[in-house]
């Protein structure tokens, strides 16, 4: 089957036997270079929008016909998916959506209902959980928000469709009635995460996924796995879009995932997601003996915070393969990382480093621009400290608050958001251009935009930094990843940026 086309399957009917919901599932046009900018797009990941394959997984298991397309990913366009993927017996179709992706969401939906007027569509992910009733008013083409977790959502609004479920006993679903938005009660999560079948892989361009290259190594095939959801911690800046309890796979489970990746994708590298995986060192334990004594011979990256590692846990994550850590740094000013809630200290983030440097286990750190009341002192601090800490990659991203946030919520409140243009909630604004929604006091646009490309050349263009990334060259796309990254920096001392929107 083409990797380029829509991949379709027929199952065998369970329990629906006369009004089929024949499901389309559709992660929108919404480009790498409207994401990261020209000069970026080139590094951008490409990756699988494991969400829909969640949902997929569970629509087939329950014997609904379902295909997904993933457009960025396929190179499929607004009109190609109206035009060539909608088939008479369409009749539902679910959007996944994040907040910068709003204008692909409602061009793609109100382009669906003017030529499939009789088609439902609903939408789901961070954005319209956060914002399920005006997402509804926003955007007059969409029938349904899901709010949250979606496996169990999906299922019930496709036996609706069938004639087996009132819409108003559907947990977790925003709807129009008449000329009114209703919310039904909501989810509770999901509990037992092994009761989620695993995702529909096979219904996603595999061959077409592709992670930056500060997350992989020799080739950028590395699927992911998603190991646990939810998190306690309080970061401001976080949307929580799996709620607050730690919940994880079992490790059986997990090492089904994987060897069913090597086997069919004959995978080398795979990245484990989780909110927080470090938080549960019995699990980590667990996972990494198992690995090792199974003999999984792949190399893994994944996230974790820092006051929930130690040295006894990399230790043994090293020798079960993993290779990279991400680490939420976010700032160099202390009294911006207790602002927004992060819980640790400067000496914690240094303690961090130095142990897992000392295991040998490599570091991309994420530092944040523009956060709130943030000075341009501040702003160096944190270029400074990463620096300092010298991860091998570093991350600089523009502040952005995105709905469903506590960040969001109090800027809103005082009034200091400065549009509601979704499609610029970007935290790649500097490169992409975007216009930024939070500004804080006394600072400007163009400043904040200018200094996140500064962060990058004084981060990478450091001799210290330089040779490191020689010496982690593994191959040759590595090398050929490099030389086009020290291009893009070149580039950006060499070319001004480019006009910034007024409004
Ligand atoms: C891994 C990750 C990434 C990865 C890959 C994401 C991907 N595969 O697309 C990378 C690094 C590339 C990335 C990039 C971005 N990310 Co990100 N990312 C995450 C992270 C940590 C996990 C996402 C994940 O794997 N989820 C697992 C799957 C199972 O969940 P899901 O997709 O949300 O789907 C479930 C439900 O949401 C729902 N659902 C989703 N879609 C639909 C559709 C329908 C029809 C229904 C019924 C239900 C439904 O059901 C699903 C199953 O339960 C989340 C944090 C988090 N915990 O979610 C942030 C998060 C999703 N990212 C976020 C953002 C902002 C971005 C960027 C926009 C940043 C930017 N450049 O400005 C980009 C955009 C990427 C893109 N897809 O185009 C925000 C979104 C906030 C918001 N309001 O939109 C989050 C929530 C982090 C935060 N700040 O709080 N991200
Ligand atoms: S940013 Fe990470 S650690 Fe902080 S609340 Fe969100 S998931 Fe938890």
């Amino acid at each position: 089957m083409s990797q380029h086309s829509i991949c379709k399957i027929t199952l065998p009917m369970k329990g629906v036997e006369n009004f089929m919901a024949n499901t389309l599932l559709v992660n929108p046009p919404y480009s790498v270079s409207e994401r990261y900018g020209n000069d970026m797009k080139k590094f951008g990941a490409v990756s699988e929008p494991l969400g829909l394959a969640y949902l997929a997984a569970g629509l087939e298991e329950q014997g609904f016909k379902v295909e997904i397309i993933d457009a960025p990913a396929q190179g499929i366009t607004c009109k190609g998916i109206v035009e060539d993927h909608i088939s008479k017996e369409t009749n539902l179709i679910g959007i996944t959506f994040l907040t910068p992706m709003f204008d692909a969401v409602k061009k793609l939906a109100n382009k669906i209902k003017e030529s499939n007027p009789g088609v439902k569509i609903i939408v789901g992910g961070p954005h319209p959980s956060a914002l399920p009733e005006r997402t509804l008013e926003e955007i007059a083409s969409i029938d349904f928000v899901c709010i949250g977790e979606g496996e169990r959502t999906i299922v019930e609004v496709a036996e609706y469709m069938a004639g087996k479920k009132e819409i108003e006993n559907i947990k977790g679903l925003a709807y129009r009635h008449s000329n009114d938005i209703r919310v039904n009660a909501a989810r509770p999560i999901e509990k037992t995460l092994d009761s989620l079948p695993v995702p529909a892989r096979h219904l996603l361009p595999m061959k077409q996924y592709n992670l930056t290259a500060s997350r992989t190594r020799g080739s950028g095939f590395c699927p992911t796995i998603i190991l646990a959801r939810g998190c306690p911690f309080n970061c401001q800046f976080c949307s929580h879009p799996f709620g607050r309890t730690f919940r994880h796979h079992s490790v059986k489970r997990i090492i089904k995932e994987i060897n069913e990746l090597v086997d069919r994708y004959d995978i080398k590298q795979v990245n484990f997601e989780a909110d927080t995986l470090t938080i549960d060192k019995n699990f980590v334990l667990e996972l990494c003996r198992a690995m090792i004594d199974q003999r999984i011979d792949i190399s893994w990256t994944c996230e974790s915070r820092m006051d929930t590692i130690d040295e006894e846990m990399l230790r043994i994550m090293k020798e079960a393969g993993c290779w990279q850590i991400s680490y939420g740094v976010e700032s160099g000013s202390q009294r911006l990382l207790d602002s927004i809630i992060k819980g640790v200290t400067k000496e914690a983030i240094i303690e961090a480093f130095r142990i897992t440097k000392k295991v040998g286990i490599s570091i991309r750190g994420f530092f944040m621009l523009g956060l709130p009341t943030e000075t341009k002192y501040e702003s160096l601090q944190t270029i400074h400290f990463a620096n300092k800490l010298n991860p091998l990659w570093a991350q600089f991203t523009v502040t952005i608050p995105y709905p469903g946030t506590p960040m969001f919520e109090q800027l809103d409140k005082e009034g200091q958001i400065r549009h509601y243009d979704w499609t610029d909630y970007n935290t790649w604004g500097g490169w992409a251009d975007k216009k930024l929604p939070y500004i804080s006091a006394g600072r400007t646009e163009e400043e904040i935009k200018k200094l996140q490309k500064k962060a990058m050349r004084m981060f990478y263009m450091r001799p210290k930094a330089f040779f490191e990334l020689i010496r982690s060259i593994s191959s040759y796309q590595d090398a050929r990843k490099l030389v086009n990254g020290f291009i893009v920096l070149i580039k950006t001392i060499l070319v001004k940026p480019g006009k910034i929107k007024q409004g």
